[in-house]
């Protein structure tokens, strides 16, 4: 070990090319079992004279040493950090790798497609809230809290007795409240029921609500406004049909189909969703709802028309999706297939 104190250890320190080899030198020196920590303590056997001289050169020594190793380290220490830099450097003219591609759900395409017909009609697009009260999403649409119709749109209850909204109709209720008519609307949204599921339903499912208020309005123009539709949706040969049922906010009532012309096999009569005249008792009820927020009743004596469809079954049969919960999965193998898709 001596041999590294006669063999000029200022310039092996010069020498040291890594911080591993530097550390490693550095113990050699002044470690423990160091040449120079061996040779300092070696003094006490030395006679006086010669301790004290060869102690000032030992010691002026380890100083000298020290500070090399302290000058190299940090030379050392700025040539690896720019060695790591510019291995790292970032090439900004190489092409950036590709980014993943989302795409429009396909219920927001067949959502968007429903809102540009009904634009092309004139129609406004409104909303209202997925939380409701039971006066908006039941009193006021004329189904009372004894009526079966509540059953078959049993839904969620808030702990605070409001419910998450079974249908659309109530943004109905909420539109006149606002407006004075005449008007036409369209409302996209989710909507809730406490359903069995299965591949035709779902407990959160899409509805789109139309309402026409006007002084003069026929069942005549409500049929023709849903052929517009399905002629927006399946071409220009598509016919409506309607089927009388009943919806306690609407009198008369109907549930509609469309024809789809299928190009691959039979065409078929494909539900589409409920319909029929507003009833004079949910005017009766907005009006009250208008006068109870200082407002001037302007409802009794008009006419007006309502409907309500399911976009999820266009979707499934547009995009030929089996069944509905494939929707609402969150499943990336799904969604996939519809990449690029949409306006
Ligand atoms: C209604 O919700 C009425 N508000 C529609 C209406 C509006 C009638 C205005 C008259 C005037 P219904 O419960 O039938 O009606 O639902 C309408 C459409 O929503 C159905 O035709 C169907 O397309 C869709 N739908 C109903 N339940 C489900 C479900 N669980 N999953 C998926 N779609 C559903």
């Amino acid at each position: 070990m001596d041999d590294l104190l006669q063999d000029d250890p200022l310039e092996r320190v010069q020498a040291c090319a890594s911080r591993a080899a530097l550390a490693e030198l550095r113990s050699a020196l002044l470690g423990r079992s160091g040449s120079l920590t061996s040779q300092l303590r070696s003094l006490g056997s030395l006679p006086t004279e010669l301790r004290r001289s060869q102690g000032a050169r030992l010691n002026a020594l380890r100083s000298q040493i020290e500070a090399a190793l302290d000058a190299r380290e940090a030379e050392l220490q700025v040539a690896e950090q720019e060695q790591r830099l510019s291995a790292e450097a970032l090439d900004l003219t190489l092409p950036a790798p590709p980014l993943p591609r989302g795409g429009p759900h396909p219920i927001s395409c067949v959502l968007d497609e429903l809102r540009d017909i009904f634009q092309a009609m004139g129609y406004r697009i409104a909303e209202g809230p997925e939380v409701e009260d039971e006066l908006h999403n039941f009193d006021a649409l004329n189904i009372p809290a004894h009526h079966p119709a509540r059953d078959l749109q049993d839904t969620f209850w808030l702990k605070d007795g409001r419910v998450l909204r079974t249908h659309t109709s109530p943004v109905q209720v909420r539109y006149m409240v606002a407006h004075e008519p005449p008007f036409k609307i369209v409302v996209p949204g989710k909507v809730y029921r406490y359903e069995a599921t299965d591949a035709t339903h779902e407990a959160m499912f899409h509805q789109l609500e139309g309402l026409l208020v006007a002084d003069q309005v026929s069942m005549a123009d409500l049929k023709g406004t849903l052929r517009e539709l399905a002629r927006g949706l399946f071409g220009p040969a598509a016919e409506v049909r309607f089927q009388p049922s009943y919806y306690p906010f609407v009198e008369p009532g109907a549930d509609f189909a469309a024809w789809w012309e299928n190009p691959k096999g039979p065409g078929k009569w494909l539900e589409l969703g409920g319909a029929g005249m507003v009833h004079p008792q949910v005017f009766a009820a907005v009006d009250q709802l208008r006068v109870a927020q200082g407002k001037a009743p302007c409802y009794q004596g008009k006419m007006g028309f309502a409907f309500g469809l399911g976009p999820n079954r266009i979707a499934m049969l547009r995009y030929a999706i089996p069944d509905i919960r494939h929707f609402y999965a969150n499943d990336p193998r799904v969604l996939a297939q519809f990449r690029g898709m949409g306006s």
